[in-house]
């Protein structure tokens, strides 16, 4: 399979404040430029998305993209980068954040994590096989009462995203292949000669 180039449009959220190529939804009403920011970032960021929705706990603050371009059956790694920007007081101590492929509600979870330390810039990856040469990828922060704490666990907190790319990975199913076929290979010579 021949190499792909990264398939996120403004990955690194460096066109602002608009954010180009993303979708915001439960963000902080009227606040988009508050939202597309370099607040507490570093020299190696800069501007970047930061999500929060400004304490509703019955939806998640989300920023999404839509890409096209897929391989049906091809393996895909997101990278991002994150840091914790925010826990509000008065609000527990749930940090739940999650990517998902399509919406945040209904979609496959990739990732959720918690993150601690603030405006600490940290690495994750997740990985897919596209089931569509289209897909949606979903940034979701303030999971509430769907992960990791589980019911009642309300937050009110804001992750900074940056530097996302998708891009395709190296199956290694060819050899896994040979490899089962290798061993199915040795089964049936053992069953001949038990025969
Ligand atoms: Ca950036």
């Amino acid at each position: 399979m021949s190499a792909q180039a990264d398939l996120i449009t403004n990955g690194n959220f460096n066109v602002t404040p608009t954010g180009s190529g993303w979708v915001l939804s439960n963000a902080c009403a009227g606040l988009d430029g508050y939202m597309w920011t370099s607040a507490h970032s570093d020299a190696a960021h800069g501007a970047y998305v930061r999500l929060n929705e400004c304490g509703n706990s019955g939806s998640d603050p989300t920023a999404s993209q839509t890409v096209s371009g897929l391989t049906v059956g091809a393996r895909y790694e997101v990278k991002w980068d994150m840091m914790l920007y925010e826990i509000a007081s008065g609000f527990g101590t749930g940090k739940s954040f999650g990517l998902f492929l399509g919406n945040d509600a209904t979609g496959q979870q990739l990732l959720v994590t918690e993150l601690s330390g603030l405006y600490a810039w940290q690495t994750f990856t997740a990985s897919f096989i596209a089931t569509s040469t289209t897909q949606k990828l979903t940034f979701a922060g303030e999971l509430d009462a769907r992960t990791l704490g589980g019911p009642g666990r309300t937050t009110d907190v804001s992750y900074g995203i940056d530097n996302v790319s998708l891009n395709t990975v190296p199956e290694p199913a060819s050899l896994a292949l040979a490899a089962v076929a290798a061993v199915g290979a040795g089964l049936a010579r053992r069953r001949n000669r038990k025969s």
